[in-house]
């Protein structure tokens, strides 16, 4: 016998001593589950995941699940268990959070919030939420997840940091079922205090940073007859042979253990800037000056970040639009051709697919002079560059449920409103009167209004943000004889700034949404069409034309040597004087007119424009900003160095006690019942509610009161304004505005003519306008475009001053009845008075009722 189990002992080797193993694996999957929006909202392959209660008093947990059967063998004993997650921003305060067993399965979808990420996103089938285990078809038994009531293991957690949770006999037991039971294998829940705002954000699975993805580390003791198994793309695991050779690993004998590895060292993805990938070890990467992106991480595409050196390419000056007939910047007709095209936007990217003008990105300048009218023909001829045909489809992917596209699909619409421009409602623009590839319109503009730095860009209903990412933007320069006599810089020393943010794929291709989301925000800033670019200047003054084009980017531009500059103009013109500002934020679609001295430098300096708005804004301090902007370099000759004159064009208040009426417009975040999720309303009405019918001639107050957590640039069409203050308010128990405290006066360099104002959170914004020029709809909207393309655009009805008169022959006929009616049926097919569904005398009747009520 003993010579049979010597025998037996030689033919199996040594007697598997059970050693005890131990494997670090990151989880599988996780999500968070949003008891807000009624769980329409999710994270599945988001950064982040979320536990505690945020400030609005929902709850958030965090689901996570480790794939434990592909590390621990079968029959393993369990001796050990903790689990590490990184803690990247909180709420102060203290607070335990516990992991608790899931009971039943759930999924993991693509939804993704980007940001913060603390509001989630649309959810996207698969997605856990507060009521799906599987968004939309399985629901979990109980709202807000199925686990065990007792928690498996508890800490506390405070500032940010990585938290282990030590091993438990609950949290041993649980792996130990997981080992013997993988299908039973749901993970766990992290429940946070829930009686308190307590609002924890852990790094998820997908975090950029590896080191700070959730783990779990067990300690185990593999059963009798196995070994450590070394895998190429996989760390050591212990097997038996049969399991180790079958699933492609080399078996190291029986009783060899996996602590510490006999394994060759692990490989994983190496990073070399601009997407350059190679697979190395973790040491080899380093040597070389490679980013390693984690033990077997794979060379996918797009692992690797596009790294764009900043500063590398000059600024480029958009061209002036050259007229058909007539002259720039006099009474002139032109054509402006929108065409798909490739462009080159930094030194190291391959050229971009864009849209532009006339064959340029961002498009030419108009310019135009006061009292001049211009003419422009606007051509869609928008192709597609591999067929050359007209394109059927957009470029980007169009979300379908929104107001626009689910009437013309995914078609790539465009047309043109001049920013600031006083314009007939015919030659506005209106969101609705889209041209397709193939179509083209002409519009007048008859530059009745002082100058201003306009620009024209798209704003074809539902895909604003998708066509002005591509690039359909550009400035239009309004002058009069009284500015140019001033003696600002000119010609070269005036230059337009259109600031913009974008982000890339590697293949230089722009990176978009597929869905609708909240905000967008690139990852770079492009100045004029050049990612981070560099402006040669001479040693003297500079009138820069600021632009903010982005979508829902804002920006505090100030010089990185804190050097003071002075703004001379907003929006809508020359302030009264100039203002010396040592810093300008412009919220998308606003303009600042400013000019810096460079004659202080000396020949060869360096100073770089910067960026310090968080994003979303005004959001903390130092989140989501992209600091750099663009440089100047400074080089020996001599420039434009005459003073600035003491004024320039007086602005005349408009006396309070003028408004015939003030408007209150509220501004909030509502579930949205037609595509699901949240959209942004105005009164929590759409686009359709016309309500607001402000007469020509009249002034009226608008307050806009901003009920949610980020500011809105708020524009009306038509009608330029002044800011008469802000105030904070707060929300009483029946759910009203509450103003308290003091009334804020508007700063220097926001005291001039404008149309479009940074609505801030929590504060009544006051402006005051006159209406002026022509009746009809036009859109106010918030111009964050991802806000107006999804519900946050209403339209005015400017009525007629109470004279009535539509021929303006001072007499009112019934020819003017015609007329107006004429006008007025055939573009809107939905202007039913009476809201019957049919267009009927009855429908005259009551609009003309209603068109002359008021009046004296
Ligand atoms: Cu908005």
């Amino acid at each position: 016998l003993v010579a049979a189990a010597a025998a037996l002992g030689v033919l199996l080797g040594p007697p598997a001593a059970l050693r005890a193993d131990v494997v670090t694996i990151v989880a599988s999957k996780d999500a968070t589950l949003y008891q807000d929006d009624f769980g329409q909202f999710a994270n599945g392959a988001g950064e982040y995941m979320f536990t505690g209660v945020n400030g609005g008093g929902a709850i958030r947990r965090a689901v996570v699940a480790f794939d434990l059967a592909s590390a621990i063998p079968p029959g393993s004993v369990v001796n050990s268990v903790t689990i590490t997650m990184f803690l990247s921003r909180t709420r102060t305060g203290t607070f335990t959070a516990s992991f608790h067993r899931v009971t039943a399965d759930w999924g993991e979808g693509t939804s993704n919030a980007g940001g913060e990420e603390g509001g989630g996103a649309p959810s996207t089938p698969g997605d856990a939420t507060w009521i799906h285990r599987s968004y939309n078809t399985v629901l979990w038994t109980t709202p807000g997840g199925d686990f065990v009531p007792t928690a498996s293991a508890s800490r506390s957690v405070g500032s940010t940091g990585s938290y282990i949770w030590s091993s438990t006999a609950a949290l041993v037991a649980d792996v130990q079922s997981f080992v013997d039971n993988p299908a039973s294998n749901f993970g766990w829940i992290l429940l946070c205090n829930e009686t308190v705002n307590s609002t924890k954000r852990f790094d998820s699975r997908t975090s950029l940073t590896p080191s700070r993805r959730p783990t779990i580390t067990v300690n185990f003791t593999p059963p009798p007859g196995t070994g450590a198994c070394c895998f190429d793309t996989s760390p050591c695991r212990p097997r038996t042979q049969t399991d180790c050779e079958t699933q492609g690993g080399v078996f190291q004998g029986v009783g060899t253990s996996c602590t510490p590895s006999p394994c060759p060292p692990a490989t994983g993805a190496c990073c070399f800037g601009n997407t350059t990938c190679s697979v190395l070890t973790q040491a080899g990467c380093a040597s070389q000056g490679g980013t390693y992106q984690g033990d077997y991480t794979p060379c996918s595409p797009g692992l690797c970040p596009l790294v764009l050196t900043p500063f590398v390419d000059p600024l480029p000056r958009p061209a002036v639009m050259q007229p058909d007939t007539g002259t720039a910047g006099g009474a002139a007709t032109y054509t402006a051709t929108v065409t798909e095209f490739q462009q080159q936007l930094h030194r190291d990217l391959p050229p971009t697919t864009v849209w532009g003008i006339n064959g340029g990105y961002p498009g030419p300048t108009i310019e135009a002079g006061c009292g001049q009218p211009v003419s422009v023909t606007w051509v869609n001829n928008l192709r597609d560059l591999t067929t050359g045909q007209l394109r059927t489809q957009h470029y980007l992917p169009v979300d379908l449920c929104l107001d626009g596209p689910d009437e013309y699909g995914a078609a790539a619409r465009t047309v043109f409103h001049l920013h600031g421009g006083v314009v007939p409602h015919d030659f506005d623009g209106y969101p609705e009167y889209t041209q397709l590839p193939g179509q083209q319109v002409t519009y007048d503009y008859p530059n009745l209004q002082p100058p201003a730095t306009l620009w024209y860009h798209d704003h074809s209903q539902g895909i604003t943000r998708l066509n002005v990412y591509m690039g359909l933007a550009g400035f239009y320069l309004l002058r009069d004889p009284f500015e140019q006599s001033l003696g600002l810089p000119a010609g070269e020393y005036e230059v337009p700034l259109a600031i913009q943010d974008r982000m890339f794929n590697a293949d230089g291709t722009l990176m978009y949404h597929d869905e609708w989301h909240d905000h967008f925000f690139g990852d770079t800033i492009l100045v004029n069409g050049k990612v981070w670019p560099y402006l040669t200047v001479k040693r003297g003054k500079y009138r820069f034309r600021l632009l903010n084009g982005s979508t829902s980017r804002t920006y505090t531009l100030a010089l990185s040597n804190s050097q003071f500059f002075q703004q001379i103009g907003t929006e809508q013109g020359l302030l009264s004087a100039p203002v010396q500002v040592s810093s300008v934020t412009l919220t998308p679609g606003e303009r600042a007119d400013i000019v810096m001295d460079f004659s202080v430098y000396s020949a060869g300096s360096q100073v770089t424009l910067v960026n310090s708005a968080p994003a979303p804004f005004p959001g903390q301090p130092d989140e989501g900003v992209i600091p750099n902007v663009m440089r100047f370099v400074v080089e020996s000759a001599t420039g434009h160095t005459a003073p600035l004159p003491a004024s320039l064009r007086p602005v005349q208040a408009i006396p309070e006690a003028l408004a015939v009426r003030t408007r209150d417009m509220v501004l909030r975040q509502l579930p949205d019942d037609i595509c699901g999720g949240t959209a942004w309303f105005i009164n929590g009405l759409r686009w359709h509610d016309v309500v607001d019918m402000p007469r020509l001639e009249t002034v009226e107050i608008w307050r806009f009161i901003n009920r949610s957590a980020v500011s809105h640039p708020m524009h009306p069409h038509l009608v330029k304004f002044l800011v008469l203050d802000r105030q904070v308010f707060d929300v009483g128990s029946n759910d009203e505005v509450v103003p308290v405290g003091p009334r804020f006066p508007p700063q220097a360099g926001e005291a001039g003519w404008k149309d479009t104002v940074d609505a801030p959170p929590n504060m009544i914004t006051r402006v005051i306008m006159r209406f002026e020029g022509y009746t009809g709809h036009f859109p106010f909207h918030c111009h964050i475009l991802e806000h107006e393309d999804n519900e946050m655009m209403r339209q005015f009805e400017a009525m007629p001053a109470c004279t009535g008169d539509y021929n303006a022959d001072l007499t009112l006929t019934s020819q003017d009845y015609f007329h107006f009616l004429a006008d007025f049926f055939p573009r809107r097919p939905r202007s039913d008075v009476n809201r019957d569904g049919r267009i009927d005398s009855q429908d005259f009747f009551d609009f003309l009722a209603s068109f002359f009520s008021g009046c004296p």
